[in-house]
Formats: structure tokens, C-alpha cells, sequence
């Protein structure tokens, strides 16, 4: 792909037709070179809103009806063209977000696998049966379609992880009208040309790329029954606060500052390896990402010099190019924020081990390029506690395992932590101590299989989790019936 690829029109989903919008217009750009659009149109406006949720609310009854294992035929057909166009889809995923093209590709068959899962759930038991204290009376747990699903999603995974909130939706019955985020507009329109090439009927989802005024009238709107996002504390908080108001029910998964420990007896090459993958895979820029460093003092210098080295020598350029290991930032606003919370660092308590300089080239600074960076603190620092959502560590030292246990619980998040040890002993303590919603054991913070359980803790998170079985708590309602043949026989 060049500078010549010719640039997606942007187009929505609404009742199975793709339109045109009625709203501003939006210039989606390559992050690496900003002068190459990759897509281009108009966006949403409130017309198109009301046409898709009346859309989804017609298709409803409908597709509830349809027999689960059908509705799962579709989501497996679904899978295969995800599969097919990988490799293409994967190389538009790179260059419209920046990420590397070997992760691209990796997160296009992560969303095929996905739909598999969901597209076999209706193979899997559908409820509960429960014995009953009444001669001649069973008691039954019938799980249902809740009805038309907002679906709000991020940047940082314009494929996955709208496939984790889709997939389920449609598998368990439900419709969707989904707001994608409005950086990433062409990898939402290949997912649902993929559902629609399926054989997906019309109006099950809808599709609107719209700024955050729509969005906000999308989860407000009389016709939508139930909300999922993923995005930012800030903004999920005010959408929490939208739904209660109006006793919607709403799944949101939030902000990270996830920490791995290095413990006396980790194994130390293992234990680079993994915190270089979740610092600074995706430039850091996913909720799950290893943002922040506990090393115990015995293991400390040594860990630092082979880490600082390793970042270092991370090769950073266009994603494309098959040898990069760390593109740029989804936009270059998102690097200059990153950017000013590094200039604060001379006046904390802190000290740059690697990165935390502009580039000088003409290629990464006209690109929205951040070098990896690993910074020291000795005291209490904003850079601890705030999320940045870019390939900046932040590493605090600990008098030893106990401590640095602690230091991973200080912080208002709790989505994930890495622990690295042999020790048993403090492989219990972690496990009981560490209030986060994933833990690794020896292996990076990052990576979540679509078929467990995935969400945080604190205020990572609200409502029941992603993925796997887990979903259908949130993605159904369920009927207790208690159920008795008539007196009289
Ligand atoms: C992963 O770690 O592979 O927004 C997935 C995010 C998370 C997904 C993480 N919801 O980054």
C-alpha cells in the first residue's frame, strides 16, 4: 500500500442501506503520514440516528424470533470473510490507526475468532434448570434478547473489540445501532460489510460514524434498551450517569494503569521481554497496556539497564514497513498530549531512563511518532496515577515483594497486572491481594482470549464483563418460571 492507495468514501449502515451522511465532514488520515487520507465523507447526523434506531427497532422481534444456532450460521459466515480478507483488511487496519501491520492482521482474525465463538453459542445449553421444593414443579432460567443494544467503541482496536460487543449482541438475539470511534471510520465499515456479505438482515445492525454530540443522543435515545462502551473514565462516567437517570442498563470498560512486578526471583529476560510487549505494543495505546513498573531493589538494576536497552533499540517508523516494531499514536493530538505530560517530568521527582525527546527526522515528526519511553519516579507523581494511553512506563523501585504488591494496588484502576515470579508463596498473595479483573502470572499485561471472562476492577470497569459465557449476563435477561403441569392431571 502507498501514497497513491486510493481513499474509502465513508459511508453508514442504516436498514441494510448505505448511505451518505448529513453531518460534517470528516478527513480520516494515515497517523504515520498525515498528508494521506485514507477515507473520507460525511458524517452522521440526527436524521440518520432516528432512521437507525427505528431501523433496529423494527428488525428486533423479528431476528429474536430466528432460532439461536441460525442467528449463529450467520456470525460463523461472518468469521470466514474476516478470515478472507485478513491480510487486506489488516494492512487498512495499519494504516488508518497506526498500530503494526503484523498486529493488524492479528486483530482481524482475533475478530473472525470471535464470531466464531458467538456463532457456535446457540450449540452450547440456553438456560438453567433448577430442582423445586414443590412435588410436580420445575423451576427454569430462560435467557432472552434484551432488545436494541448502543454500541459504543474505541480507537485503539477498531476491529476486536467491536466484535466482542457485536458478536454477542447479535448471537444472544439482540439488535444494534453502534457509534464507532470517528478516527477509525474504515475498519467499521469493512466489520459490517462483513455481517452484511453474511447474509445479515437489514436493520440488525446499523452502523453510524458520528461525533460525540450524536453519540450522546444515540445512548439518550427513547428507542435503545441497553448501552456497552469502551473508552476513556471520563466520558464512560457521564454515559453511566445518562443511563441511570433513565434505568438503562449500561456495561462500560474504562481506563487502565495497569502495573507488572518484578519480583527477587523473576526470571529476568522472560520478564523484558513481556513488559517491552505490554508497554509498547500498539505504542501502548491499549487499556490493558503495561503502563506502569514495580521492581524489587535486588533485581532492580540489572532489570533497568537490560529494559532501557531493549526500548531503545526498538525499531519506530511507518507500521507498514514489516521491520517496525512501534508505529505512531492514532493522531498527532494524541501525541502532543502524551508529549506535555513528559515536559512535566523535570518537575516531579523523576528521572528519563530512555525516550521522552521529540524526533528529529522529517519522517516521525511530521508522523504522530512518540519514542518509547521509560521514566524513573522517587516520589509521588501524576505520571503513577493518570492514564496517558501511549508507550510511556512509568517505574517505581520496592523494598521487596510485599511492597511492590503494594504499589501495584495503588491506583484507582484495577483492569490487569503481571506478576513475575517463581515463588508460590507470592504467587498466592498476588492472586489474593491484587484487586484487578485480569492477572497474569509471568506473561504481559496485555491479551484477552475471546472466550473467558475479560473486565476490570475499581474503576476499570462497570457492569457484568466481556467475552465468553460471561457476556450473556449482560446481553440477555432471563425468566424464572416456575413451571407445574395443571391440578387436575
Ligand atoms: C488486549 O489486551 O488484547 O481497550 C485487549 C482496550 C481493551 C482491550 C484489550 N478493551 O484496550
Amino acid at each position: 500500500m502507498t501514497a497513491n492507495t486510493p481513499k474509502a468514501s465513508l459511508r453508514h449502515l442504516v436498514a441494510g442501506q448505505w448511505r451518505t451522511g448529513s453531518g460534517a465532514q470528516l478527513i480520516d488520515v494515515n497517523p504515520a503520514r498525515p498528508a494521506e487520507v485514507v477515507a473520507e465523507g460525511l458524517l452522521a447526523g440526527t436524521g440518520e440516528l432516528d432512521a437507525a434506531v427505528g431501523a433496529a427497532r423494527d428488525a428486533f422481534p423479528r431476528w429474536a424470533a430466528t432460532p439461536h444456532p441460525v442467528r449463529g450460521r450467520i456470525l460463523d459466515r461472518a468469521a470466514d470473510v474476516l478470515d478472507r480478507r485478513a491480510e487486506e483488511w489488516g494492512t487498512e487496519l495499519s494504516r488508518e490507526e497506526g498500530k503494526t501491520v503484523a498486529e493488524g492482521i492479528g486483530e482481524v482474525r482475533r475478530a473472525a475468532e470471535i464470531f466464531r465463538f458467538y456463532g457456535s453459542e446457540g450449540l452450547r445449553p440456553v438456560g438453567e434448570v433448577f430442582a423445586s421444593s414443590r412435588e410436580g414443579e420445575q423451576i427454569q432460567v430462560l435467557h432472552k434478547p434484551v432488545g436494541v443494544f448502543a454500541v459504543i467503541t474505541p480507537f485503539n482496536f477498531p476491529i476486536a473489540i467491536p466484535a466482542w460487543k457485536i458478536a454477542p449482541a447479535l448471537s444472544y438475539g439482540n439488535t444494534v445501532v453502534w457509534k464507532p470511534a470517528s478516527v477509525v471510520p474504515l475498519l467499521a465499515v469493512r466489520l459490517a460489510e462483513a455481517l452484511v456479505a453474511a447474509g445479515l438482515p437489514d436493520g440488525v445492525l446499523n452502523l453510524l460514524v458520528t461525533n460525540g454530540e450524536v453519540g450522546g443522543r444515540l445512548v439518550a435515545h427513547p428507542g435503545i434498551d441497553a448501552v456497552t462502551f469502551t473508552g476513556s473514565t471520563e466520558v464512560g462516567t457521564r454515559l453511566i450517569e445518562a443511563c441511570g437517570r433513565r434505568a438503562r442498563p449500561i456495561q462500560t470498560e474504562m481506563g487502565g494503569k495497569n502495573a507488572a512486578a518484578v519480583l527477587a526471583d523473576a526470571d529476568l529476560d522472560l520478564a523484558a521481554t513481556e513488559v517491552l510487549a505490554g508497554a509498547f505494543r500498539s505504542a501502548g495505546q491499549k487499556c490493558t497496556a503495561t503502563s506502569r513498573l514495580v521492581v524489587t531493589d535486588a533485581v532492580a538494576d540489572d532489570f533497568l539497564a537490560t529494559l532501557v536497552d531493549r526500548t531503545a533499540a526498538l525499531t519506530v517508523g511507518d507500521p507498514l514497513s514489516p521491520e517496525v516494531q512501534m508505529g505512531p499514536l492514532v493522531t498527532a493530538s494524541a501525541r502532543d498530549r502524551i508529549q506535555s505530560a513528559l515536559d512535566t517530568v523535570e518537575r516531579t521527582p523523576a528521572r528519563m531512563l530512555t525516550g521522552g525527546y521529540r524526533y528529529a527526522d522529517d519522517f516521525r515528526r511530521t508522523g504522530a511518532f512518540l519514542p518509547p519511553t521509560i521514566v524513573e519516579l522517587t516520589g509521588e507523581s501524576e505520571l503513577w496515577h493518570e492514564e496517558l494511553f501511549g508507550p510511556v512506563l512509568a517505574v517505581r523501585r520496592a523494598r521487596d515483594d510485599q511492597a511492590a504488591l503494594d504499589l501495584v494496588n495503588d491506583s484507582r484502576f484495577g483492569l490487569s497486572a503481571a506478576v513475575f515470579t517463581d515463588n508460590l508463596r507470592a504467587v498466592r498473595a498476588a492472586v489474593e491481594r491484587l484487586a484487578v479483573g485480569v492477572l497474569h502470572i509471568n506473561s504481559e499485561t496485555a491479551g484477552a482470549d475471546p472466550h473467558v471472562p475479560f473486565g476490570g476492577a475499581k474503576q476499570s470497569g462497570f457492569g457484568p464483563k466481556e467475552q465468553g459465557r460471561a457476556a450473556r449476563e449482560f446481553f440477555t435477561t432471563t425468566t424464572t418460571v416456575y413451571l407445574r403441569g395443571s391440578s387436575a392431571r
